[in-house]
């Protein structure tokens, strides 16, 4: 079975193939130009609707399935953002880099060193059958600091619950078996299995 990704997200990509190693899976760039999708909707499951939505009407191939992530963290002390701005918390355009040391400073600017935190991953799939969407969570502490060369986006300033390290310093092993991505797409595969 094709799937095809509607990300740009390398970390994301590295992730989802690893996950879905039964899948024949190809990231969209790979079949069209990529194109920018504007991400307005009101919810991780809106704009992960939205994204597969738009790659797969780009694509016109009814042989094939979309899969999309929508995803972000949300920091309790600063009232749950950046949430579905995740991507932007710099601004637009911004880098990972950018969007993790701009959560840093906005800890700092609060005086608070830890919060309770979670990270969210909506999935949503299209097909010529159907669209369905998923979620999963991962709950843990943001530090107001980078620890940590692992994984990708704000995962150096995260320690999931039960740990000491951040998922900068722990193994990509580890968050494969603890992450909003890995429950959602979980979900997913028993859908598209079905
Ligand atoms: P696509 O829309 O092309 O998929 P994107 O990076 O713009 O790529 P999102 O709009 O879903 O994706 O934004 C997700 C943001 O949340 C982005 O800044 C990521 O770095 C961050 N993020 C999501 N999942 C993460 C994870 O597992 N670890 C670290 N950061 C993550």
């Amino acid at each position: 079975m094709k799937l095809v990704l509607a990300t740009s997200n390398r970390g994301k990509i590295k992730e989802i193939t690893a996950m879905y190693s039964d899948f024949d899976v190809v990231p969209y760039s790979e079949l069209i130009a990529p194109f920018e999708i504007v991400e307005d909707g009101v919810d991780f499951k809106a704009n992960a609707l939205i994204k597969a939505r738009a790659v797969y009407e780009a694509l016109h191939d009814d042989t094939l399935i979309v899969l999309a992530d929508d995803s972000g963290i949300s920091v309790d002390a600063l009232g749950g953002a950046p949430g579905i701005y995740s991507a932007r918390y710099a601004g637009m355009g911004a880098s990972d880099t950018d969007n993790l040391y701009a959560l840093i400073e906005a800890l700092n600017v609060q005086g608070v060193t830890h919060s309770p935190a979670h990270y969210t991953a909506a999935i949503a799939m299209v097909s010529v059958q159907e669209e369905a969407t998923v979620h999963g969570w991962m709950y843990g502490t943001a530090i107001a600091e980078a620890r940590g060369e692992g994984g990708f986006g704000y995962d150096p300033m995260f320690i999931p619950s039960g740990y000491e390290h951040t998922l900068g310093e722990l193994s990509s092993e580890v968050k494969v078996r603890l992450s909003h991505r890995s429950k959602a797409l979980a979900l997913a595969k028993m859908m598209l299995q079905r």
